[in-house]
């Protein structure tokens, strides 16, 4: 699937905007044929955005179900003899859709685009009627996974990550042209010998029509050239991707008729660059990179989880401010208007799939459900893997081209240390490198997989661990974490991967100060950074340190968590704590 895009022979619409808006907690619209004429109750909510945090009523914040979406639009008139498709974003966690009275896509998964082709369904020049239904119920056979406990009070949704169940229309929803004959699909590898660049590209397309490819510098001229639906183009002199200059090329892609005409169009960004790993080296353009930066959140008040390119351009700000070369698109993926930033700002990407939670063992009154066995044929099955490797599949179809993506984290903190976690990843890791053979493989390992118990590491190219050692052990007492933390590296160590500490972190109450560092306090949060950083500099295996979190954000209640959880560097509203000043310090050298 191509991402929308308005080009010499594509154009697109945003349906962006206020759309009518119904809940149905009682799942009677689909029965009562709720596409079929007006929402009851004439309720708005804005897309893109969570609709949790718009409305003052508890019943929005804490729906369990479907919620429905409806907009009345037309197809611009000149669309007429083209293809008309509407793509979805992101439709959290699953969806299905209607034109007028006829369903035509639906789909699963919380955080990738999807797509249904209109061109038979609408008239250009005349009005429909596009009602999506958006489903937020996680279920043991979803990712990530929950269950919905019924209450005497209710539904109520209950799972094992560490944040809130946004639901919603969260990006862009677009109607869009391409030829009736037209591109479906490009891919790009690219290479690097010496000042020599190249670019092996694939096209896919319907029908049997030509090719031509036309690769152009940031200064639009044309450097390298190519027909067919296959081939590598060479790039001399080339100006390479690199963390930092996050230099681009395009790739013009043209469908061309027996007489030249163009059929359809399609302008593929591309960064020039190589990611390897050689023992416990990350390599990008065969030099070492060590990773500076963060675990992120999409999150943001009122909005939840919905893009907004203002806020997304404030917090690369803020990257930059701080000197991050790097983050994870922890614990699902990003908006792709994210993406393409990183590629233009030189940001590095660990691209994360929304597998998180597969770890029912964690409880202790984090997530208010009790523990009980991740990998049985009532919980976390086949089932379950599959949803997860159709997950892997779309992530890599929608990322593979973006040059800031250097790392695929296929689930956060699962539960690895069992046989049953051993046999449901095996196949996983095979999937990701069948499908991308040119990127690292990775998950993230948690601190119940302490070394050497970890039964997944095995199957990656790149260890990640997330380590609270002074937060949720030996809490306040940092000269024992640090002993401890310690140890625990040199084990892994020893396996000669390169390390990357994705999580580390302290929860803070901004304002809240004590002379003596203790916990919650802004000091401590400083003297807890700073003691990891002695560790992790000890270690030549550590490749990078993504603090956890960038900025505070919203949590499922509980008693750990005070509004939420508050291990930001920055506040949920994105102003610094103090540990953001030593960090700075550390990452650019620039004295507070
Ligand atoms: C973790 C999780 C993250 C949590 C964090 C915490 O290990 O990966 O989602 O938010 O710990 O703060 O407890």
């Amino acid at each position: 699937m191509l991402r929308p895009q308005d080009n010499g022979s594509r154009e697109r619409k945003s349906l962006n905007g206020l759309w009518s808006f119904a809940l149905d907690p009682d799942g009677v619209g689909r029965t009562d044929r709720w596409f079929a004429g007006p929402l009851p109750g004439g309720r708005q909510m804005a897309v893109p955005a969570s609709y949790n945090d718009i409305s003052t009523d508890p019943a929005v914040r804490d729906h369990v179900g479907v919620a429905w979406y409806q907009l009345t639009t037309f197809a611009p008139r000149g669309w007429d003899g083209q293809r008309i498709v509407l793509n979805v974003e992101a439709a959290t966690h699953r969806a299905t859709i209607w034109v007028d009275d006829v369903e035509v896509a639906s789909h699963e998964g919380g955080y990738t685009p999807f797509e249904a082709d209109l061109t038979d369904h609408v008239t250009a020049g005349q009005q429909s009627r596009i009602t999506i239904a958006v489903d937020n119920t996680l279920t043991y056979q979803s990712i990530p996974p929950g269950f919905v406990e019924d209450t005497p009070q209710g539904k109520r949704q209950k799972y094992w990550h560490d944040f809130f169940n946004y639901a919603g229309l969260h990006r862009t929803v677009w109607l869009h042209t391409t030829g009736r004959e037209h591109l479906t699909d490009v891919t790009v590898v690219t290479g690097l010998d010496g000042a020599t660049g190249s670019v092996d590209y694939a096209v896919e397309s319907t029908g049997g029509a030509r090719v031509a490819v036309t690769l152009l510098d940031a200064d639009g001229r044309a450097v390298a050239r190519g027909d067919g639906a296959r081939g590598t183009l060479v790039v001399p002199d080339v100006h390479r991707w690199a963390p930092g200059d996050g230099y681009l090329y395009d790739l013009d892609v043209q469908l061309l008729d027996r007489r030249g005409e163009l059929l359809d169009r399609y302008h593929q960004s591309v960064g020039i660059r190589t990611v390897a790993v050689d023992g416990n080296r990350f390599l990008i353009n065969g030099e070492p990179f060590y990773f500076t930066g963060f675990g992120m959140h999409e999150d943001h008040a009122v909005l939840g989880k919905g893009h907004n390119d203002a806020l997304m351009l404030h917090d690369f700000e803020l990257l930059e401010w701080i000197g991050a070369n790097s983050f994870r698109t922890s614990h699902y993926p990003y908006s792709q208007d994210v993406l393409d930033y990183a590629d233009r700002r030189g940001i590095v990407v660990i691209d994360e799939t929304a597998a998180v939670g597969l770890n029912m063992n964690v409880t202790g009154g984090m997530f208010g459900v009790q523990g009980r066995p991740t990998y049985s044929a009532e919980t976390v099955n086949d089932e379950t893997r599959e949803v997860h490797a159709q997950a892997i599949r779309e992530l890599i179809a929608r990322d593979k081209n973006h040059p800031s993506v250097v790392l695929w984290s296929i689930a956060n903190e699962p539960e690895s240390e069992s046989e049953g976690g051993e046999d449901y990843f095996r196949p996983l890791f095979a999937l990701t490198r069948e499908l991308d053979p040119t990127r690292p493989v990775g998950f993230v390992n948690m601190m119940m997989a302490y070394y050497p118990t970890c039964r997944v590491s095995q199957f990656a190219d790149v260890l990640m661990l997330n380590r609270y050692y002074g937060w949720y052990v030996a809490t306040g007492d940092l000269a024992a974490a640090e002993a401890m933390w310690e140890q625990e590296l040199r084990g892994w160590a020893t396996e000669n991967k390169p390390i990357i500490i994705t999580e580390y972190g302290a929860d803070t109450y901004p304002g809240l100060r004590s002379l003596t560092a203790e916990p919650w306090s802004e000091e401590y949060q400083t003297a807890y950074l700073e003691m990891n950083h002695r560790v992790f500099d000890r270690i030549d295996a550590v490749v990078g340190e993504q603090v956890w979190n960038f900025a505070d954000f919203t949590t499922t209640s509980g008693i750990v968590r005070v509004g939420g959880n508050k291990k930001g560097v920055f506040t949920r509203d994105r102003q610094p704590k103090a540990a953001a000043y030593a960090l700075r310090e550390r990452w650019t050298g620039k004295r507070p």
